[in-house]
């Protein structure tokens, strides 16, 4: 069938085909419109959060201590993700996002971090490189987690593992006080639970501690120490108040 206007022939294809065209343009200005309407809601969405989230504290942190301390189990148990095979130990650097925390009933943030093996080869803390690795993660954190096993630490007689904390503790203090950072350093005596297991007591252990640091450069940071158990959710709560102390 055909219709003649002003001299135009248009048949019934031509009238079909102007038809579908021009609802097709309809159709995609639509969908255009529609989805640039949902951009500007993901964009107000993002905003809103990004403000939200630099209202709430947050810290940075590394976790230091000798291999079985607990850094990837107390990692964990705070919130960072990451796999929990590497309780078995950390056999290369791990990376964790910020996460949320609850700090005394608030939102509190811990930033993008990671988790490294207690193994020497982890961190340079060679004084001769420009900047080892223990200085550049000194400077640029702003807490210092350092963890040491206490059943370890407080065996009797010549005691390699008490030695080599101590070892990485007096360059840690070095480092420290050189950047004037000696408040950012925090010690928590971890396996808490196997010691009081075993009948211990923990104000007395602390003080057994105290007394075998003295005179060592890095006693001054022993001076807060505490005694925890990383799977306890207690313990871990007093870890993150002390992050944010
Ligand atoms: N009883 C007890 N066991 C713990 C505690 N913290 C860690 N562990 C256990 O000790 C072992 C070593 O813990 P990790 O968290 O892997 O120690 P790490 O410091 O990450 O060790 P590396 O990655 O090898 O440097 C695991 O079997 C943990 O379950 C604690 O507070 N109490
Ligand atoms: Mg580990």
């Amino acid at each position: 069938m055909s219709l003649t206007l002003f001299g135009i022939t248009i048949t019934t294809v031509m009238a079909k085909a102007a038809y579908y065209g021009t609802k097709q343009m309809i159709d995609n200005y639509k969908r255009e419109k529609e989805r640039e309407r949902r951009e500007r809601e993901r964009m107000k969405a993002k905003l809103d959060k990004e403000a939200k989230e630099a209202s709430i504290p947050s810290r940075s942190i590394y976790v230091l201590g000798l291999k079985g301390a607990g850094k990837t189990s107390l990692l964990l148990k705070m919130g960072a993700k990451l796999p929990d095979t590497t309780t078995n130990g950390t056999l290369r650097i791990e990376k964790y996002q910020s996460f949320k925390i609850k700090v005394k009933g608030e939102d509190a943030i811990i930033k993008t971090g990671e988790d490294i093996g207690g193994g020497e080869s982890f961190i340079t803390t060679d004084k001769d490189v420009k900047e080892s690795d223990l200085q550049r993660i000194v400077k640029t954190r702003d807490v210092i987690l350092y963890l040491f096993d206490v059943n370890e630490f407080i065996k009797e007689g010549h005691n390699k593992e008490r030695e080599e904390n101590l070892a990485r503790l007096k360059n840690i203090f070095q480092v420290a006080s050189d950047c004037n950072k000696i408040g950012s350093i925090k010690l928590f005596a971890t396996h808490g639970n196997s010691f009081l297991n075993s009948g211990g007591e923990i104000n007395d252990v602390i003080s057994r501690i105290k007394e075998m640091v003295r005179d060592y450069d890095s006693e001054p940071l022993f001076d807060k120490l505490k005694v925890i158990d990383t799977n306890n959710h207690n313990d871990v709560q007093l870890v993150k108040e002390s992050i944010f102390s």
